[in-house]
């Protein structure tokens, strides 16, 4: 396809915790949007037999890989894990997407041709074209007001750097070093957002339309929102303290 004589081979990485009535829809729907490109599941022992699932997944289609790994540490954690695997299998594009449907596959081809001049593209909801299926009110303010706080603080020029449907090019993730991320959840995508724009990366958003789960539980809580904020604010200082720095 294409795409891929674009930007090379890609790998999207599919980070799950108890998504087995997720995750073979998302794979197959993948797989049928941009066929060339190879999927990763990055399972942290789900109970609910996702991890089982994947492995059924990967026995009959090459192009699906899994990765198992021993306990729920997080989605940052899980991402890393993942980033490091493709860098080690030479894949050129790493695609970060949710398993619960909110990130289109159908819209992934749009991310990897601004990819042709970018180096992080973020599929963003809070754009002109961009848009929220099915969101509580509450939800779409805490997101629009998580991503406003990032940007002040930050001084980012981007609208949703909490969004997890991102494309990187490997040279990015290189670039970025994965080695001193510790983010754990939203944060984690605030974080390598702000390292890339640190880094003098070009980051760019792209639309999307953004569909809330149907199935499966959602990972969110408290103590995420709480990290985020946390954090937030301590890069936010640091980066008004020593404005050379060029990390978090
Ligand atoms: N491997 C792994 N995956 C995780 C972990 N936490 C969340 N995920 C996955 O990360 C993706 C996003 O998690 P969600 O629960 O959908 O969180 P969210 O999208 O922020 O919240 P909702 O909007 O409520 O869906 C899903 O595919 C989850 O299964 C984790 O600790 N480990
Ligand atoms: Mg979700």
């Amino acid at each position: 396809m294409e795409v891929s004589g674009e930007v090379g081979r890609v790998l999207v990485i599919i980070p799950t915790f108890n998504e087995r009535e997720n995750l073979g829809s998302i794979v197959g729907r993948v797989r049928a949007a941009v066929p060339v490109v190879d999927v990763l599941v990055v399972d942290d022992n789900s109970p609910d037999g996702t991890g089982e699932l994947a492995d059924g997944l990967a026995a009959v289609d090459d192009q699906v890989k899994v990765v198992h790994r021993t306990a729920k540490d997080g989605l940052g954690a899980a991402y890393i894990a993942g980033f490091r695997w493709a860098l080690e299998h030479g894949y050129d594009v790493m695609v970060e997407m949710d398993a619960d449907g909110s990130h289109q596959p159908e819209e992934l081809p749009r991310l990897l041709d601004a990819l042709g001049n970018a180096d992080l593209v973020i599929g963003a909801r809070w754009v002109p074209g961009g848009e929220v299926v099915n969101w509580p009110k509450s939800r779409e303010v805490l997101s629009r007001g998580g991503n406003a706080y990032a940007r002040v603080m930050l001084r980012v020029p981007l609208h949703d750097a909490t969004g997890g449907y991102r494309a990187f090019r490997a040279t990015a993730l290189e670039k970025i070093g994965l080695d001193e991320v510790d983010s754990r959840g939203y944060c984690f995508q605030i974080d390598l957002a702000l390292r890339a724009v640190r880094q003098g990366l070009r980051v760019v958003e792209v639309p999307i339309t953004f569909v809330e789960r149907v199935r499966g539980t959602s990972k969110m809580s408290q103590n995420i929102v709480l990290e985020a904020m946390w954090r937030v604010t301590v890069w936010g200082i640091g980066g008004r303290l020593h404005p050379r720095r060029g990390r978090p």
